[in-house]
């Protein structure tokens, strides 16, 4: 017992002097599973979120928009595959985490969860989405578990790349004729709030975020990282000049911030436990990918069985 003790403290000790946590080192048990339990949230994200961009694909406006946004959602493909990587580091391996999501046993941000119905759409997802996963990403660069904070620098790179090809998508409509800014305020007005609602419960409902921070796993909490989203994306919405669908934000001069309404948490838990208005559809999606991909995974394992086998033919005439 004192042992166990010990190594907590040693633990501690390191995450306090800013070490980064590699998948040898001891580590708490509630460690690896809230990190289990992030991650592989964040890995469901990026895979369940190429489903309302990747709807957009065939109808894109352009051959310039077309090349773009099939690069943007092969990133996320990679992002999540990198993830998966992440976590298989901490001992789970990747079928398991593949069958939480589609048993629904595992979560997956929120957004995803609302339909892409027009073009500005893809513009919106661009700039609010990838902004605010922007956000939460660059402050999990520095997160104390090392492969997670290494796979996070390449992902924020990328994403940098996605923000900016959403907001040129808006400002294109905004500049463009009085229907195409429309369609762009009409993409805000429904994006804006769920948007918000990524960064988690605010911190009085938020289950997490106190252990996760004094793990380092988190280095803000989830309102600190919605009100640096509030501040930067204002001013981007009045460049655009398209309004945000919130009749309480204004600039508080004394805090230095932006004031801003109250969110729905009713809608928030109704789409985080399953009835969103896309749900159902998006795990449908995953699933039916997953079937019809079986024959790839067999094949490349067939493929490595045989490759073993000839390698070790191999090094026993040697
Ligand atoms: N949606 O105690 P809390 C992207 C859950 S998208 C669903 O605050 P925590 C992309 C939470 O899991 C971004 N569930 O939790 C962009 C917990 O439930 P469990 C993906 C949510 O973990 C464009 C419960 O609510 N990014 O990359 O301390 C295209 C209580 O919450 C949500 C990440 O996933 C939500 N919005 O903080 C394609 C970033 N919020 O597990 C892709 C990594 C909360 O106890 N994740 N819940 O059953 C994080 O930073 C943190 O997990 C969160 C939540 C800030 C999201």
């Amino acid at each position: 017992m004192e042992k166990l003790h010990d190594l907590q403290e040693i633990f501690q000790a390191r995450i306090d002097a800013d070490e980064k946590i590699e998948p040898k080192d001891w580590m708490p048990d509630a460690y690896r599973k809230t990190l289990i339990r992030q991650i592989a949230q964040h890995a469901h994200s990026e895979i369940v979120g190429m489903l309302p961009e990747g709807n957009w694909i065939s109808r894109a406006p352009s051959l310039r928009r077309k090349v773009a946004l099939l690069a943007k959602v092969q990133d996320e493909a990679g992002h999540g595959l990198y993830l998966y990587s992440a976590a298989e580091t901490l001992g789970v391996d990747r079928e398991t985490l593949i069958d939480e999501l589609h048993t629904g046993k595992a979560k997956y941000s929120s957004i995803f969860n609302y339909p892409t119905l027009s073009w500005a759409d893809i513009g919106a997802i661009g700039w609010l989405v990838d902004g605010a996963a922007i956000m939460n990403q660059v402050m999990l660069t520095r997160t104390s578990y090392g492969p997670y904070a290494r796979a996070m620098v390449r992902i924020c790179k990328e994403e940098s790349f996605h923000q900016r090809q959403g907001y040129e998508i808006l400002l294109t409509l905004c500049r463009g004729s009085e229907a195409q800014k429309a369609m762009a305020q009409d993409a805000l007005n429904r994006w804006w709030w769920p948007s918000l609602m990524m960064f988690g419960p605010s911190d009085k409902d938020s289950q997490h975020t106190e252990q996760s921070m004094r793990w380092r796993i988190k280095r803000k909490t989830n309102d600190e990282i919605r009100q640096q989203f509030v501040d930067a994306t204002v001013p981007q919405a009045e460049f655009l000049g398209i309004t945000i669908p919130d009749p309480d934000l204004q600039w508080n001069e004394s805090r230095g911030h932006y004031d801003f309404g109250p969110i729905n948490w009713d809608e928030f838990w109704q789409v985080v436990n399953g009835n969103g208005p896309c749900n159902r559809e998006r795990i449908r999606a995953r699933v039916k990918a997953h079937e019809e991909g079986a024959w790839v995974r067999e094949a490349a394992l067939a493929y490595a069985e045989k490759r073993k086998a000839r390698n070790a033919a191999a090094t026993k005439v040697a």
